[in-house]
């Protein structure tokens, strides 16, 4: 008999326990690594310059010069936060290929999702646009919808890819479903990076601005990315055999590419869920470009949208204003939030 994940069937407070373990665990080994780093801080450095983070490895980042070399960077405790993809840092080089990272310089966006143990970690910082990943066989309007209610808390603007569209089965039903999307002024781009479809005007998009690939495993994010990068730098992928539809998390750490029309594009590991800590109950509904303007007007202040009179959201699925996929949707992502304390 196949033995089951320990991760199955543990209760709310079990797994939080395993997660706290978890964290100790790699708050241990990250220490470590400070201190062997703290050593070399104590060497001679060079003067400071300017960098930006192409990729991050727990405490080690890699940064990338204003030149375009690379160096392996620690990060100095005193940098205050932790470096992530897309950051602009101040640096010290020690070596040919070692160097710290003295101090991050200020954001202008930061796309987040919660770590373990409740800590919000960031996946990229800088970012000016998401593209939000999913497929044509299995389009996950769930984690779309989510991904979306982050992008629009972070203020980036998002933008739905549907690769594999050469998979497609009915295409037609498929944009239908895409519709509602469209109607909230979220361009869908369907795709295909196997036989080009739609490439030409993602790279439009693309250009000349920071962008990021986000969704589930095994979706293409990478077999986009490598459409752009030479192929002794390209990302992995999942060999077409192996691949079941599910994904087998090829990409691990999030990397930065430029791209050969000018911006650049990060490539990000492929996520199961996508939990929205740091968002209440009560919040959510604003961030749903379709239901928010209908949220203030129901009879009852504290109306559910689900039976009341006068509900003002309930009238605009019956006037096909709404979806109603979209209804049942936030009311799964309200579900498993936490109502705000006030
Ligand atoms: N038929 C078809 N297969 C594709 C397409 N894009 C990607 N694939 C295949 O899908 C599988 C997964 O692709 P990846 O690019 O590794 O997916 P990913 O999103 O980067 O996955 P993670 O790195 O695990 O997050 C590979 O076997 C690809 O060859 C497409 O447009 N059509
Ligand atoms: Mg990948
Ligand atoms: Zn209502």
């Amino acid at each position: 008999m196949p033995r089951k994940k320990p991760s199955k069937g543990l209760n709310h407070r079990q797994k939080e326990r395993i997660d706290l373990i978890r964290q100790r665990r790699s708050d241990r080994v990250i220490s470590r690594q400070r201190a062997e780093w703290d050593l070399l801080a104590d060497t001679t450095l060079e003067g400071p310059e300017e960098g930006l983070v192409i990729a991050h490895f727990g405490l080690n980042v890699e940064v990338e010069d204003l030149k375009g070399g690379r160096c392996r960077c620690a990060v100095r405790e005193t940098a205050g936060i932790e470096p992530v993809c897309g950051d602009r840092v101040i640096w010290q080089r020690a070596n040919a290929d070692q160097g710290v990272v003295t101090a991050v310089k200020d954001r202008h966006t930061i796309l987040q999702r919660p770590g373990a143990y409740r800590r919000l970690k960031t996946i990229a910082a800088n970012i000016d646009q998401i593209f939000i990943t999913t497929t044509s066989q299995h389009p996950n309007t769930g984690l779309l919808d989510r991904y979306l209610v982050a992008a629009e808390a972070a203020n980036i603007a998002a933008t739905i890819l549907i690769n594999k569209m050469d998979l497609a089965e009915d295409p037609e039903a498929l944009m239908a479903q895409m519709a509602p999307y469209r109607a909230m002024d979220y361009p869908v781009l369907p795709l295909s990076a196997t036989t080009g479809e739609g490439i030409a005007e993602l790279e439009e998009k693309l250009a000349g601005r920071v962008s990021i690939f986000v969704g589930q495993s095994g979706v293409g994010k990478s077999s986009l990315v490598r459409r752009w990068v030479p192929e002794e730098s390209a990302p992995a992928i999942a060999p077409v055999k192996a691949s079941n539809g599910k994904g087998r998390h090829t990409t691990t750490v999030a990397r930065l590419y430029h791209l050969p029309a000018g911006g650049s594009l990060i490539d990000s590991p492929g996520i199961r869920e996508f939990g929205l800590h740091g968002i209440s109950r009560e919040q959510v509904g604003g961030y749903f470009r379709d239901i928010s303007p209908f949220l203030q007007g129901c009879r009852f202040s504290n109306c559910s949208h689900s039976h009341e009179p006068g509900c003002m959201v309930l009238s605009a699925i019956d006037n096909g204003k709404i979806d109603s996929v979209r209804l049942q949707s936030l009311r799964r992502i309200q579900s498993s939030l936490p109502a705000s304390s006030h």
